[in-house]
């Protein structure tokens, strides 16, 4: 039985955190006479360890949140005003598929699916919206707002996204934290890096921000925006030229090495220290530790790839632990994201072959701002006339949002979403239709931060008339007349699909997770699932495609030069107490945060007049956005930081950082470069 009575009317139900989140925490609910009332972390996953953030340990506040949606919405108002009336289900459906009928009769893609991981539940992200889109033959969507130049990134180098078990950092010496915020985006992590610490590891952090993570490491590379690789090849430099080296390993498992070694001959200190604006013997000295340290680990993560070179950063920086032969240990080596482990049945989820030889054109999610204001043209296809949205709040998230705004606010533009909320682009709807949350539907996880299987089951009943995404699509697949068997798939059906035979579903029943059966140390005997079978230093896939195949530092697209009118870099890093745009309207959390924020150095305020808790503007070609400062010495000079993905009707002026933000795409894996992006600040009157 899922549950363990602890009296006739109170029960505990397993589920699993839906978040965008590494850690994927398994929960327990206490359900009283139907009403969840405390959501807690399952003290029998060892990943989670009875332990859940802030956030989540709120989760009956945001699920039982007074402004949930639990009607389905009929714009009534001008588009954007947020203006709805009260419909049935039958009506939305109808209306709904009836528009759908009428432009897919003219062009199928010109419907556009816009979904990123609101919920990372296979069977509410994945399953039914796909086979309904696929039968549709509707425009293809590119997800890659967060992660595509890294993914790539380590892909080409080490064959997937693969890597450490998060556990074995507990055991390691030495501990490059790159890129990574832990104790605010990654939690569990940093629990096992706090008990590597406790035996005597030394922390290094590197980042272009001085977080809070950065403020407990032995050791701090404040260094700027988009030059990782050029640390990295520094690094690798410092390793060749004092023999630190594995020569077995390399000989052993590693493709390029003669020419990966050339190019960090390219790179010594000196130069990578001009590039990165940190002293040489900061460089050096982690050199010289990651070089004799044994174990040595690195927890990479996604912030270090949203600038021009990302790709081509994690490539270098993947490169290091095959270099050194850490790999060898079990707690060696390098993680960025473990999701390739997990052997999700994709094609049986999801139903390409519903396409049946069609070949719908895929749009990239990051450039939305263009492509909604696209015409048809012979190379762009047809103006997108309909766009369904799920599990994303893209007027609040995506690049340029001055662009995403005025597209999105096309008259002719046939919008749906489904959500919790009114978020900014709940706004924009057409048909605004009310989605449950975690507590409320079945759904089965993969993590990217661990190795273990989880199974969400519904805790409570869907509150009003809220409908899983899975079965609004399967209502909406019935309106539309597709008769395929697989759109009558119940969502727990859809659970069991999702690994096949691949993971042992009475195991998840039982108990909620089920850990992978990997091995302790993945590549120790080198094993790499690229095409050679070796790490490669050298990708001959990159190569065939034009590229560099070897990694290199590639400088940012708005490298701020001193003549320029934006001389500073804005990034833009998660805030502790949101996920992205998510819990921004739960009120204690944002109690927490405040407002919306710039963080600024003292010598950068002064030259601007900028007094700390002052309203500032910062502004470049593509916008404006005001906000208020707070001079601090956690930026560095000539970086500024506006921190979280604020809903923009709570800012100043109805506006967020991702005004600024551009379109611009990584070099790899076709990603967003939202933290590559120059900027100018100057004093704002309060209520310009
Ligand atoms: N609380 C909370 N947790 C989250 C999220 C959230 O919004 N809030 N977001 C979730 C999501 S969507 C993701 S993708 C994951 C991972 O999300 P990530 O975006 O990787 O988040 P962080 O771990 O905070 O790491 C970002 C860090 O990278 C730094 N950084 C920015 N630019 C550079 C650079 O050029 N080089 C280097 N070395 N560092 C840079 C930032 O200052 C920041 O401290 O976290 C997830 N977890
Ligand atoms: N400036 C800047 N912009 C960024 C980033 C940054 O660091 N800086 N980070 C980027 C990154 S890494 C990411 S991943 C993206 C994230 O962008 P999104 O994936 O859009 O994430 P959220 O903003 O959390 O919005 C998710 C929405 O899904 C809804 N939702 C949750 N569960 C369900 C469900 O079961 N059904 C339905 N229908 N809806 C649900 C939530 O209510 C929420 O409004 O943002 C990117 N944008
Ligand atoms: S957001 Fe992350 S840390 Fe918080 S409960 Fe979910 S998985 Fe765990
Ligand atoms: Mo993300």
């Amino acid at each position: 039985m899922p549950t363990t009575a602890s009296s006739t009317d109170t029960i505990q139900i397993r589920g699993a955190c839906p978040h965008d989140c590494p850690d994927t925490c398994a929960l327990l609910t206490t359900v009283e006479n139907g009403v969840a009332t405390r959501v807690q972390g399952n003290p029998a996953h060892a990943q989670t360890g009875g332990v859940l953030c802030t956030k989540v340990s709120r989760y009956t506040e945001r699920s039982y949140h007074p402004e949930r949606i639990l009607t389905p919405l009929k714009r009534v108002g001008p588009k954007g005003l947020g203006q709805f009336t009260p419909v049935g289900w039958d009506e939305a459906l109808a209306d709904v598929a009836q528009r759908l009928k009428g432009i897919a009769a003219r062009n199928s893609e010109a419907i556009l699916p816009y979904s990123y991981a609101g919920t990372m539940g296979l069977v509410q992200g994945e399953s039914m919206d796909r086979r309904f889109f696929h039968r549709l033959g509707a425009s293809q969507l590119a997800r890659t707002i967060c992660a595509t130049a890294g993914g790539e990134g380590l892909t080409y180098t080490l064959g997937a996204k693969q890597g450490m078990k998060v556990e074995f950092f507990a055991e390691s010496r030495l501990i490059l934290i790159w890129g990574s915020n832990p104790i605010a985006s990654n939690l569990h992590f940093w629990r096992y890096a706090q008990q590597a610490k406790h035996g005597g590891a030394r922390l290094v952090c590197i980042d272009p921000r001085k977080t809070e993570t950065a403020d407990k490491c032995h050791e701090h590379l404040q260094l700027r925006p988009g030059t990782d690789a050029a640390l990295a090849l520094a690094l690798m430099h410092e390793l060749i030229v004092h023999g630190w080296l594995d020569h077995d390993y390399i000989a052993q498992h590693t493709l390029g090495w003669e020419q990966l070694r050339e190019r960090a001959l390219q790179w010594p200190p000196e130069r990578a220290a001009a590039v990165c604006g940190i002293p040489v013997e900061q460089i050096t000295r982690l050199a010289r530790d990651y070089g004799t340290t044994r174990p040595a680990a690195i927890r990479l993560n996604y912030g270090m790839q949203r600038v021009r070179g990302g790709g081509n950063a994690t490539r270098a920086i993947a490169c290091l632990p095959a270099l050194t032969g850490a790999w060898r240990q079990r707690a060696g080596g390098l993680l960025l994201s473990s999701s390739g482990h997990f052997p999700v049945q994709r094609a049986a989820l999801q139903r390409p072959d519903l396409l049946a030889g069609r070949q719908p054109r895929t749009l990239n999610m990051v450039t939305v701002g263009d492509d909604l204001l696209r015409e048809s043209s012979a190379a762009f296809g047809p103006r997108v006339e309909a766009l369904v949205v799920y599990n994303s709040n893209p007027v609040a998230v995506a690049p340029d949002s001055g662009r995403v705004v005025r597209g999105f606010a096309r008259e002719d533009l046939f919008t749906v979403v489904l959500e919790h909320f009114r978020t900014d682009t709940a706004d924009y709807a057409d048909y605004l239709l009310p989605a449950t949350t975690q507590l409320e539907h079945w759904d089965v996880h993969l993590s990217y931060g661990h190795t273990d299987v989880l199974l969400n089951r519904p805790a409570i009943a869907p509150l009003g008339q809220a409908r899983s995404n899975a079965q609004i699509f399967r209502d909406l697949a019935a309106r539309m007349g597709f008769a395929e068997p697989c759109f009558a798939d119940s969502d727990e059906e859809l659970c069991r699909q999702a690994y096949g035979e691949q993971v042992d579903f009475g195991a998840l029943l039982d108990q909620g997770f089920a850990p992978l059966a990997l091995p302790d140390a993945p590549f120790a005997d080198g094993g790499f699932p690229t095409p050679s079978g070796q790490c490669e230093f050298y990708s001959a896939r990159l190569a065939a495609q034009g590229h560099d195949p070897v990694p290199d530092h590639l400088p940012n697209h708005e490298l701020p030069g001193r003549s320029s009118a934006y001389p500073l870099t804005m990034i833009s890093p998660p805030a502790r107490n949101f996920l992205n745009s998510t819990f921004v309207n739960v009120q204690s959390l944002r109690d927490i945060e405040g407002r919306p924020l710039l963080e600024i150095h003292p010598a950068d305020a002064q030259a601007r007049g900028i007094a700390d808790g002052a309203v500032v503007r910062v502004f470049n070609d593509r916008g404006s956005h005001r906000c208020h400062a707070v001079v601090s010495e956690r930026a560095r000079p000539g970086v500024i930081h506006g921190l979280g993905i604020w809903w923009r009707k709570l800012g100043l002026d109805g506006t967020n950082v991702n005004e600024l933000t551009g379109q611009a795409l990584t070099d790899l894996g076709a990603g967003p470069t939202f933290y590559d992006c120059a900027v100018e600040v100057e004093v704002a009157p309060a209520n310009a």
